[in-house]
């Protein structure tokens, strides 16, 4: 440190210049880590055929995927008993988003667009058996849970309640994990939550929009098993996608609160695991239990 010191002092622009480079060189690593592998390219490497190839992010610390909607999808591939491959390429989608998948060489971004090219291909329906009616509030809740619960998800993980030990279990092969969440993925998300506009509240304000949210979520589900009633509809996957990480994967007021007032929910998410996902530990990197429910 005293060397370090009386460097500076007899060359403080060479010192400085010198740091500069230092940081911006592990700036630069961190972030070529990050993106490593961006977007999906057409070109199909050898998959098998008529198997539906899901490309995601690795798997999480405490449910199958830190992305809600790895989870919905993979639920409906599950629910749906479609054949398919998880490959957690980290590769993103040409909408430079995950997850997405490529079936037979053609690819398909975003979770919704990948659920209606299979229920094409596949001729499924899970939501079949609803009336109009019904759809439609399905969809809302659906609407509800992807554009509303999401971004309080957005800003309360990597936001307002960073929790660097949750970091840890997700990247775990990381070096620079920590750093890179806290410099540099926390700031871009910071914004991107500021832009759409959720990231403009004050976390009690984001907890109070999330208990509204989850009140009519609760109040709606009732005593019902699934949103819709004693099956699961297609709408489930994207609502227990979210649900899924207020449970399992959230540390702070929004999942305190989650577990403590919203018990038919967390029902919810203990019937979708235990009924579509047998192997959960197996998915998950830390066995498959929140530290928080401990
Ligand atoms: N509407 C998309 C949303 C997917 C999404 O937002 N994924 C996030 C992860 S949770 C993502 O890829 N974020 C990376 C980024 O925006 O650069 C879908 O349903 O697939």
């Amino acid at each position: 440190m005293e060397t370090i010191r009386t460097i500076y002092s007899d060359h403080p622009a060479l010192t400085t210049i010198a740091g500069g480079l230092v940081v911006a060189t592990a700036g630069i690593l961190v972030y070529r880590r990050l993106r490593r592998n961006t977007t999906a390219s057409n070109a199909e490497e050898d998959y098998p055929k008529d198997t539906v190839i899901l490309h995601q992010i690795g798997r999480g610390p405490f449910a199958p995927s830190m992305t809600p909607f790895a989870i919905k999808l993979e639920t409906y591939l599950r629910i749906a008993k479609i054949p398919y491959k998880n490959v957690h390429d980290m590769k993103k989608s040409s909408k430079g988003k995950y997850p997405w998948i490529s079936f037979n060489g053609h690819s398909v971004a975003d979770s919704a667009f990948c659920i209606e090219f299979i229920n094409k291909k596949r001729n499924v329906d899970l939501s079949s058996w609803l009336s109009p009616e019904q759809r439609a509030v399905a969809l809302a809740f659906q609407r509800l849970a992807e554009e509303d619960i999401y971004w309080v998800l957005v800003c309360q993980r990597w936001v307002q309640h960073l929790d660097m030990d949750l970091v840890a279990k997700a990247f775990p092969k990381w070096r620079f994990a920590s750093f890179g969440v806290k410099y540099m993925l926390s700031p871009a998300i910071r914004k991107k939550a500021w832009e759409q506009g959720m990231g403009r509240h004050s976390s009690e304000e984001v907890v109070h929009i999330a208990r509204k949210d989850l009140t009519a979520l609760s109040d709606y589900l009732g005593t019902k098993r699934f949103l819709m009633g004693d099956q699961p509809c297609e709408e489930d996957c994207a609502i227990f996608g979210q649900l899924s990480q207020l449970y399992w994967q959230l540390t702070g007021p929004t999942s305190n609160m989650f577990k403590e007032e919203f018990p038919r929910l967390v029902s919810y998410c203990e019937r979708m695991k235990d009924r579509f996902w047998p192997d959960w530990v197996e998915c998950t990197t830390q066995g498959g239990t929140s530290k928080a429910t401990k």
